[in-house]
């Protein structure tokens, strides 16, 4: 695997230089972020991108988002037109030597949480998501100001595009994506760029609004609507836990199996009364994701692509864009590689000793 690190650009307070001191970090993950939605990403912003990362000695590892126009999830006429710039943006970057991009298929909202900055137990802040405050928001009265997404929206656009959806139930939202993919991926295929989607986040329906890439059922269709390796997955093991009905290990030996796990985001949650969870530190015993498993699941595949810390809590008095501080995704970085060495270490030597038949 390759450890990277997600970077929001020149605007983050996160610089590469100290993204480039946390030990085991080796990739980046970034995007155009001056470029309208549903507008082709011209050569030069995404060269510009790679120079800058590749100046601080790291490899530009992958896109996340080239961001979908809401006209193409919600299949209106504009979507042709929209969907002939996405395949451009995808051979542009291309041309630059980038070959995983990740995207979501989310109508409206990217992730959602109630809370960005929830004191834990132990003084640090972090991203929550609490079922009864998130029933009593009302984003069509601009209760919803959250930072972090992708598109950002007035309040009267988010209420027009909210109206729109009204007319779209989860079957239409296959359908549309259904007629997208097929339409991208053959580009994808030719120009040598494995696509991500990233899971619904939270992985249910919010707001009324449909929402369908939510657990291992909606990955076998989705991989079913086109069977290539350029169409996999961004595997957030800390979206598809944060329903409590999926079961994180499972669905990702399911995507290992059929070779389709494009991207990995790991981080861990705590899974509170119903719905509801925390965003908590990485390592196993403060969540309900056992990492040991998810990086044993990628060794025991030979899984060689980029994975990246997901959100951070903010500790150490940091203050920034929430969920994406420098020190806490730091500590996962090197927590997910320190297990990565371990299990790698002990194969070695299992496989050492079977060969020789003696303790190595
Ligand atoms: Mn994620």
């Amino acid at each position: 695997m390759e450890m990277t690190f997600r970077w929001y650009g020149e605007d983050d307070p996160v610089t590469l230089k100290n993204i480039r001191q946390i030990p085991t970090v080796r990739g980046i993950i970034s995007a155009v972020y001056d470029i309208p939605v549903g507008e082709v990403w011209p050569v030069e912003n995404i060269q510009r991108i790679k120079d800058m990362v590749e100046q601080h000695g790291l490899r530009l590892s992958g896109i996340e988002s080239v961001p979908v126009h809401e006209d193409i999830k919600m299949g209106k006429d504009s979507r042709d037109k929209l969907i002939e710039n996405y395949k451009q943006t995808l051979r542009n970057i291309a041309e630059c030597g980038i070959d995983m991009v990740c995207y979501n298929f989310m109508p409206v909202f990217d992730w959602t949480r109630t809370d960005l900055a929830y004191e834990l137990y132990d003084g640090s802040n972090a991203l929550i998501f609490d079922e009864c405050v998130a029933r009593r928001m009302d984003p069509l009265n601009g209760d919803l100001s959250l930072p972090g997404w992708d598109s950002s929206y007035t309040k009267e656009e988010t209420a027009d595009i909210i109206k729109n959806y009204s007319e779209i139930d989860n079957e239409k939202l296959w359908k549309n994506l259904e007629y997208f993919i097929k339409k991208i991926i053959p580009v994808a295929e030719e120009v040598g760029i494995k696509m991500a989607i990233h899971p619904d986040d939270p992985p249910y329906s919010i707001f009324g609004l449909p929402r369908i890439i939510t657990g291992k059922e909606a990955i076998a269709r989705f991989l079913d609507i086109y069977d290539s390796p350029n169409n996999g997955l961004a595997l957030c093991v800390g979206s598809y836990a944060s329903n409590p009905t999926n079961d994180v290990n499972d669905i990702l030996r399911y995507a290992l199996e059929r070779n389709r796990v494009n991207f990995m985001h790991t981080r861990n949650i705590l899974l509170k009364e119903g719905k509801s969870f925390e965003e908590s530190a990485h390592p196993t015993e403060y969540g309900s994701i056992d990492m040991y498993k998810v990086i044993k699941a990628l060794s025991d595949y030979d899984w060689n692509g980029p994975i990246r810390p997901d959100h951070g809590r903010m500790i150490w008095g940091e203050t920034g864009r929430p969920g994406y501080g420098l020190y806490d995704r730091a500590l996962g970085a090197t927590y997910l590689s320190g297990l990565w060495e371990a299990i790698r270490n002990m194969e070695n030597k299992d496989l050492l000793q079977k060969k020789f038949g003696k303790e190595t």
